[in-house]
């Protein structure tokens, strides 16, 4: 690369004519030169100038200012080549469903954390390719363990021309090796969640689950819904089993990912949910398999590899769109999938399949900051999070929204100060009421009971601060089944 940039600046600098423009990068003292021959610059803080002028190269070199040199050149656009050319391109049908074997995949941007089995690193698909940061350290010791390798190859196999590519050929990778014993435990997916929310942002792939809920992993769930992630959840296989209702992926605020078939059809062992959010090919994907497996790519089948197409896109869309927070990007995805069988929403397909272009293209959901705010526990300070939920105390508005499942209630924290009264009223986008309620400081949760709650109503709600003041609770709640955004009004009165 140096070498031949230098070879094309010296044929660039030999002709007669040669006012083709240079990059020149100098040391400190070279502005007044540069600025007296015109020279323009192009990043100061680089020291980085534009000139048309060789012979203010030449002297710059001479007098010892000179750090670098380069022809400015057009640069090839990322979008005159699909990268989707690796050698099984073919079978990956996938592409072709979600709308992005056409499209170019950002370069590197928002990274997606794969807590999972641990991944084979040393296997063609990760050897040597850039942007993969450990986390711990990946063991894929049984044949058993070819599970996180498959589902990291499905985000982000690189085009280097051998194997398959992922949907995000350059996404920022981060793994998490949750299974050190060959199984995937709910205390090392905790300290992978705990691990991946420290790291920053990221969008997280859960590509596993339970029918058992598990308060200690919803709490992680939870810390990384407030630490700025999207999480991403397999439904689960089960529809013949059962089908139960699996978690992570049922939680509020995960988006929970069903598969489709190569003819975009349910695939008939996609569990239903409550809490489906959409579908993603899961039927046949061409993954790459560890080492210690029989052949370095197979086919799979399964929920696990839908969850990957979409945690991959959603990181696709967000390094497209970087204005979007978390919360929006989760809308975005669910409200831009094609809508499958019965009209609307439904448990088998959700809001239907994964729709790449029109996600990059659709209108950014308004903001709702303050998840994961559905209970007292999150929003009180010290119980599942050191700060807490915003508190409101003076007239003023809000935006937030509700969805019946993935996101039931708002709640807020409310201060009325002394012989003042504070009325809280819903306003929602669809027109219909949603029910505000508050409640005084006693109470530890605002499902199931009505103690401790002291004004309600359909659409408003109101207390008064006596002498002392008044602290305590908001809450907003929408029943399953309805999403709505909506204002919050707070309105204030004087009460002796
Ligand atoms: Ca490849
Ligand atoms: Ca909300
Ligand atoms: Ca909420």
């Amino acid at each position: 690369m140096h070498v031949l940039a230098a070879a094309l600046l010296a044929g660039a600098l030999a002709g007669p004519a040669a006012a083709s423009p240079v990059l020149v990068q100098t040391k400190p003292g070279a502005a007044p030169i540069l600025r007296a021959a015109g020279a323009r610059p192009v990043a100061s803080r680089l020291a980085i100038w534009r000139t048309t002028s060789p012979a203010l190269v030449g002297r710059l070199r001479r007098a010892g200012l000179l750090r670098a040199a380069e022809p400015e050149r057009s640069l090839a656009r990322a979008d005159d080549a699909s990268p989707f050319s690796d050698p099984l391109i073919d079978r990956e049908w996938w592409l072709t469903a979600i709308g992005v074997r056409d499209l170019v995949p950002p370069v590197p941007g928002r990274p997606v954390t794969i807590i999972d089995s641990g991944v084979d690193v040393a296997h063609e698909e990760f050897a040597g390719r850039p942007d993969v940061t450990v986390l711990n350290s990946q063991s894929t010791f049984a044949r058993d363990e070819d599970h996180g390798t498959e589902v990291s190859s499905v985000v982000g196999a690189p085009a280097n021309g051998v194997g398959v590519v992922g949907i995000y050929p350059q996404a920022v990778l981060r793994l998490w090796d949750a299974s050190p014993f060959r199984s995937i435990t709910n205390s090392d997916a905790i300290a992978g969640l705990q691990a991946a929310t420290a790291a920053g942002p990221s969008v997280i792939n859960l590509s596993w689950g339970s029918p058992q809920r598990d308060p200690l992993l919803e709490q992680a769930v939870e810390a990384a819904v407030r630490g700025g992630s999207v999480l991403v959840a397999a439904a689960g296989n089960e529809r013949q089993g059962g089908n139960p209702v699996i978690y992570p992926a049922a939680l509020p605020h995960v988006l929970t990912v069903g598969a489709s078939d190569q003819s975009n059809a349910l695939a008939s062992f996609s569990s239903s949910s409550p809490g489906l959010d959409l579908i993603a090919p899961g039927v046949a994907i061409p993954v790459a398999d560890p080492r210690v497996s029989p052949t370095s790519y197979s086919l799979a089948d399964g929920t696990s590899f839908s969850a990957p197409i979409v945690a991959g896109a959603a990181a696709w869309i967000w390094t497209a769109r970087p204005d979007l927070d978390a919360g929006q990007l989760f809308e975005l995805i669910r409200r831009s999938a094609r809508d499958l069988g019965p009209p609307g929403w439904d448990a088998d397909t959700g809001f239907g399949l994964l729709d790449v272009p029109a996600a990059l293209a659709a209108p950014a959901p308004i903001r709702d900051p303050q998840e994961p705010n559905d209970d007292v526990a999150e929003v009180k300070p010290g119980v599942t999070f050191s700060t807490g939920g915003l508190l409101l105390t003076a007239p003023g508005r809000l935006a937030g929204r509700l969805d019946g499942f993935d996101d039931p209630r708002d709640v807020y924290r409310l201060r009325v100060p002394a012989h003042r009264r504070l009325r809280v009223t819903a306003t929602a986008s669809d027109g219909r009421p949603v029910a505000v309620s508050i409640w005084n400081a006693g109470t530890t949760s605002v499902l199931g009971t009505s103690r401790n709650r002291v004004s309600a109503g359909p659409k408003t709600a109101a207390v008064a601060g006596g002498r002392t003041g008044f602290s305590g609770y908001v809450a907003l709640t929408v029943p399953a089944g309805r999403r709505t955004d909506y204002v919050l009004t707070v309105t204030a009165t004087a009460a002796p």
